[in-house]
């Protein structure tokens, strides 16, 4: 059995998906697009919100395109919990955190994505308070990550901190996005703890193999 992600090089999305399936030794292969570009993409075929990441399973007919990054997470810790890194705690409540500081980061992550589109939109098409109300929620969610990372108590950031979870993949994956695009000029001196702690978790091995690289985007083709 061998999966493949739809994915694309910058996506921090993907990477969630990625790192996951590296950490536990899932064999898959890698189909970068870019979902924007509605002549070249596949995304559609597969998912009716034309999104990435989207995971398949062409040697197996039965299976059904899983999509949303955050799902796609679910479906990889719960199929695959024997193998490899269980990425969760095996505490309710303490999983409970840890898919709830997936959901921020993913909240985060649409946040860039949307400020982005609205930033590159003609000026006169602009709407400013859409894009304040996006830098909020940027803002909001580093603090919080910042917050998490100061009172941490070990290496990861839930519990004990003695646990790797998806929680420490999505955080990162948020931040890493948010470095690479510059969402938040000076983040490393105002955010020093989630600066401090991002850097460490940049040096893990799939983190490091899994870096987001630009693609070639075709702006005016957006709408
Ligand atoms: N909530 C989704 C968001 C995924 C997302 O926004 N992906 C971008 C690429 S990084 C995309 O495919 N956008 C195409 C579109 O919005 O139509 C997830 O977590 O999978």
């Amino acid at each position: 059995m061998s999966f493949t992600l739809i994915s694309a090089t910058p996506s921090p999305f993907a990477r969630m998906n990625r790192i996951t399936m590296l950490e536990k030794g899932i064999p898959f292969s890698l189909q970068n697009e870019i979902p924007w570009h509605k002549e070249e993409t596949i995304t559609p075929q597969h998912n009716p919100l034309e999104k990435l990441p989207i995971l398949l399973n062409p040697s197996d007919p039965t299976f059904e395109p899983v999509y949303d990054s955050a799902h796609i997470q679910r479906y990889l810790v719960e199929k695959f919990a024997n193998k490899g890194p269980k990425l969760l705690t095996g505490d309710i409540d303490l999983d409970l955190k840890a898919y709830q500081l997936q959901v921020l980061s993913e909240g985060v992550m649409d946040a860039m994505v949307l400020r982005s589109f609205e930033n590159a939109r003609a000026e006169e098409k602009q709407s400013k308070e859409w894009a304040e109300r996006q830098t909020r929620k940027i803002n909001g969610g580093l603090k919080a990550f910042d917050e998490l990372a100061k009172h941490r108590k070990g290496e990861y950031l839930i519990g004990d901190g003695k646990v790797y979870t998806i929680a420490d993949i999505a955080v990162a994956c948020a931040v890493g996005h948010l470095d690479f695009v510059d969402a938040v000029p000076g983040w490393r001196e105002q955010y020093p703890s989630i600066a401090e702690w991002f850097d460490k978790m940049e040096r893990r091995e799939y983190h490091a193999q899994t870096r987001p690289v630009m693609f070639d985007i075709k702006w005016d083709s957006i709408v």
